[in-house]
Order: structure tokens, then sequence, then C-alpha cells
């Protein structure tokens, strides 16, 4: 078998140091990121030294507001990991949810792992893991890294699906898309490292990190600015507003569909 990499990503506190901890024994490699004081984890899978395992920093979203975060994009899209193995907390579901929409647009194949499912089993929670494959067509293992289970499972999960070719879901209404689409167009520039359903989110979201790592041109910065100007108009917003809230829209919904029993938050006497 050849060598591929496993990347981690996840919320803070979803486990993921217990989880790579757990896959990589003690051979870990501690550094920094490259020109930042981010710690940087890499560790081989103790049982196929053939797996490489890359932990990212703990981030809510890829956008260009924390350094973590700006790490953690600048990795997945230039150094293309084979895999993302996505760590939710899934006592948190709805909340962890939103990072997996922004991860599964990348062109990686995405692997998600339900971790903390010993807490959910105690609550008499139950997620539906069949129909939330079905809603981010990916693979979902239940797991608990602290109670080491899922564990075998979720990393055949990754050799499975390594060598997929990924098409992005569209998860934005068809008004939005539609200039998503567009904006592909503007440059083949778009197509950077084979994220280009991500990179043109970003440009909706005039990312302007994007726009310099991509290297636009000034006629092409026009051409997005003219669109831009008439998405403005449309949704009375701008693009990053109407991107979030399509985000949440979508996780939403979802967790309606595939959480039975939930609890309520709030508790009654009965
Ligand atoms: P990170 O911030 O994503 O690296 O999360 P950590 O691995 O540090 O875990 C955060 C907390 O959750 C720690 O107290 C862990 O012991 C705990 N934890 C991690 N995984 C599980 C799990 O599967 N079940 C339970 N009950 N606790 C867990
Ligand atoms: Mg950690
Ligand atoms: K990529």
């Amino acid at each position: 078998m050849s060598k591929f990499t496993i990347a981690l990503a996840g919320n803070p506190n979803s486990g993921k140091t217990t989880l790579f901890n757990l896959l990589t024994g003690s051979e870990q490699y501690v550094g920094n990121w490259p020109g930042v004081t981010v710690e940087r984890k890499e560790g081989l899978y103790k049982k196929d030294k053939e797996i490489n395992i890359v932990d990212l920093p703990g981030i809510y979203s890829l956008s260009p507001y924390t350094l973590e975060e700006v790490v953690s994009r600048d990795y997945l899209i230039d150094e293309n990991p084979d895999v993302i193995i996505n760590i939710l907390d899934a006592t948190n579901l709805e909340r962890n949810l939103y990072l997996t929409t922004q991860l599964m647009e990348l062109g990686i194949p995405v692997v998600i792992a339900l971790n903390m499912m010993d807490l959910v089993d105690k609550t008499g929670e139950k997620i539906l893991t069949n129909e939330l494959e079905d809603h981010l067509k990916c693979k979902v293992v239940k797991i608990s890294a602290l109670k080491k289970t899922g564990i075998d499972e979720l990393i055949e999960a990754c050799e499975k699906v390594k060598d997929d070719k990924v098409e992005p879901l569209k998860i934005f209404n068809e008004s939005i898309e539609k200039y998503i689409e567009d904006i592909k167009n503007i440059s083949t520039k778009v197509d950077y490292h084979n994220s280009i359903r991500w990179i043109a989110v970003k440009l909706l979201e005039n990312d302007e990190k994007i726009i310099e790592k991509i290297g636009l041109d000034d006629s092409e910065k026009n051409k997005l600015n003219g669109l831009l100007n008439k998405f403005e108009d449309e949704f009375d917003d701008d693009g990053e507003g109407v991107i979030t809230d399509g985000r949440y829209n979508f996780v939403s919904n979802i967790t309606k569909h595939i959480i039975k029993n939930k609890r309520s938050g709030l508790s009654t006497s009965d």
C-alpha cells in the first residue's frame, strides 16, 4: 500500500488531541507551522506506519480571522492531504457541522468522526448516521476517542475514500449557486490546487488573502467586483453574510432530521 496522509480537523475541544494520541502513540513530531508559533503535530499511525497523521489547530471556521484558521486553510489547499478526518463533538452537532460545510468544499475526501458517542449514548439521544451520510455525501463513523471505540473502522473508511474524486455538494440556494458558478469563470486561477469550489465561495466573500494568494490581475479583479456589486444589490447583504446564513440554514435543516430524542435544553421535573 502506498503511503498517504490524513489531516485531523475539528473545533477546539472536539477530541482531536485525544484521537491523535490514540492513533500515533508515542511516535509524534512536534514543530511549528511555517512562520508562526502555532504548534504543528505529525505522527505515524501506530498500526500502519505507511499512514501519516497531521493534527491541525482547533478551528470553528476556515475564515481568515485567526492564525489557526489561516494555517489550517493554507495547509489544506496547498499541501493537499489525501483525506480529512473531520472530528465532531457529537453532543454539539449543530455547531460542529458549520466547519464541516467548509471542509467539504476543498475537493479532498472527508470522513466524519462523530466523537464523544459514549456521552451521547448516555443521554438516550440517537444520531441517524445513515441519514447524515445521505445529506453530506460522505462517510460518517461513530467513535469515542476516550473509550477507544470505532477507531479501526474510522481508519478503514479513510483508506476506502482516499483516492475518490470529490464532487462538492451544492448547499446554497439556486441564485447563490449561480454566482458561485459565474465566479468560477472569471479566471482559470480560481481552480487553484483543485479547490475550485472553496476558492469561488471565498471570492464571493471578497476574501482579500485568497484574492492575493491566487494572484488575480486587475482585469480579473474588476470582473469579480462587478459580480460582487450585482450580488449585493440582489441580496441586500454582502457575500460573507449571505454565505454564513446559507451554511447555518443547511446545518440546522440537517440536524432537525438526524437527531432523535433530542434533549430540549430545558430540564423538566418528571
Ligand atoms: P481538542 O481540543 O480537540 O484537542 O480536544 P481534547 O482531545 O483535548 O479533548 C477535550 C476534552 O474532551 C478532554 O477532556 C478529553 O478527555 C475529552 N474527550 C475527548 N474525546 C472524548 C470522548 O470520546 N468521550 C468523552 N467522554 N470525552 C472525550
Ligand atoms: Mg488539542
Ligand atoms: K486542494
